[in-house]
């Protein structure tokens, strides 16, 4: 069959792609739909705000919809991007400007409290969130999963995979950073692969 994931981000579909391709699904994005309108993400939550992606698209096309709402916290910014991840610099800011802010904010954040940022060994904690939302516009019914994976934020990035902070965070069991991973490898530890697993898991897959 054909599932529908109301997202524009490239970087979500080919890792939702490559986790469906097992079951023989084929994975669509809001790039293959024509006459979807900009959803406003309005929510404070993440499940808010895949609810409101996944309801927003379902009531249009009239078929169940997966959405992902995500981001990065970071514990030395009070968890921040958050919710905002993907806006952090400005409303329609590309990945380097937002890994850009992030290494300035983190700067500012630690000086203040008298952490020395060039020592190399300073890193600091941080987790990406993904929460999915499966709505169902026949009955209304929806399944909610969400997971986290922790890391440290990187000085500088590395790898030229995944997409958004992948190449600002560092796992330290896999010496290596998200964007240093395949799909593959990325689906089976990343917040999205294992809040992927959880809904598979309410679905009985
Ligand atoms: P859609 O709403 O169209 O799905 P989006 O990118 O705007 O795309 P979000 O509002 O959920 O999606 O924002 C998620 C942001 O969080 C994303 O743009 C990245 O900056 C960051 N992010 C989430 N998951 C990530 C991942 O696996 N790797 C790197 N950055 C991630």
């Amino acid at each position: 069959g054909t599932l529908l994931v109301a997202t524009r981000n490239h970087g979500k579909t080919a890792e939702f792609r490559e986790a469906f391709r097992k079951f023989g699904v084929t994975v669509k994005d809001l790039g293959d739909v024509e006459g979807i309108p900009e959803i406003e993400e309005t929510g404070t939550t993440f499940e808010e705000n895949a609810f409101i992606k996944a309801k927003t698209v379902a009531d249009i096309v009239g078929l169940p919809v997966l959405a992902d709402d995500s981001g990065l916290c970071v514990d030395a910014l009070n968890g921040e991007p958050g919710v905002y991840s993907a806006r952090y610099a400005g409303e329609h800011a590309n990945d380097a400007d937002n890994n850009a802010k992030l290494l300035r904010e983190l700067d500012a954040g630690l000086r203040t409290v008298g952490i020395d940022v060039t020592e190399p060994e300073v890193l600091s904690p941080a987790q990406f969130v993904s929460s999915l939302v499966l709505y169902d516009p026949q009955d209304g019914s929806r399944l909610t999963a969400e997971a986290q994976v922790e890391g440290l934020i990187l000085r500088e990035p590395r790898g030229s995979g995944g997409f958004g902070y992948d190449p600002l965070f560092w796992l330290p069991s896999f010496n290596r950073s998200m964007a240093e991973l395949t799909v593959e490898e990325k689906n089976r530890i990343s917040h999205r692969g294992q809040a992927l697993n959880k809904l598979l898991e309410l679905i009985g897959r």
